[in-house]
């Protein structure tokens, strides 16, 4: 399996070639929309090997503003929690970085005040939602680490992308953000 790693002060970060809906981390982040309602791309995947349980409690949520993030269990999953977060339908404007940070960030503050120590992202954004991959993950990486530089606690923070084509980008990007 395709992985790199590299350390931010107390946390590793991971970027990996895989299926989101396998990892064993504390919690999975899933690329949502508004309603929480499963949908397709990543969202369907975690849902259907999640079981029904998972939408019964999403519609408890009341959906979810974009850039947000909530979090439910897991049932079915190896991971405890799925936090749900939905990124912004690519526009070309500056408020996408923003936004896209706010998906990053919000979902690892919601992991730590769990008590969560490992969480595992998709590409969120890149697939459904329009985001072109080069421009996304740079923005991925930038609000993760600067989340870790800020608060302590996270033992591992992964990103699993799904076609071998994105987590050569995401590995560039970081390898680029991330050295020295
Ligand atoms: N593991 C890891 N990554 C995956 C997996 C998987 N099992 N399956 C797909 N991907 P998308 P979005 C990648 O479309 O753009 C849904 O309908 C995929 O290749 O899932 O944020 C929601 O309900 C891509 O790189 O999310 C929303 O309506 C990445 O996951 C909408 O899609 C994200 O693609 C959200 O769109």
């Amino acid at each position: 399996m395709a992985v790199s790693a590299w350390r931010i002060k107390d946390t590793t970060v991971e970027v990996v070639r895989g299926d989101l809906t396998l990892q064993d981390t504390d919690a999975i982040v899933n690329a949502a929309n508004n309603k929480l309602a499963p949908g397709g791309g990543v969202s369907g995947a975690i849902h259907r090997a999640a079981g029904p349980s998972l939408w019964e409690e999403c519609r408890t949520l009341n959906g979810c503003a974009t850039g947000e993030a909530k979090i439910t269990g897991g049932y079915n999953l190896k991971a405890k929690h799925v936090i749900h977060t939905v990124g912004p339908v690519y526009s070309g404007s500056k408020q996408d970085a923003v936004l896209l940070r706010q998906c990053y960030q919000n979902s690892l503050a919601v992991a730590l005040s769990n008590g969560l120590e490992s969480v595992a992202f998709p590409s969120i954004s890149t697939g459904i939602f329009g985001y072109p991959v080069q421009e996304a993950a740079p923005v991925a990486l930038q609000a993760v680490r600067d989340f870790i530089q800020d608060n302590p606690g996270l033992k591992l923070v992964r990103f699993v992308l799904f076609s071998e084509a994105d987590y050569d980008v995401y590995r560039d990007a970081a390898a680029g953000l991330f050295a020295g």
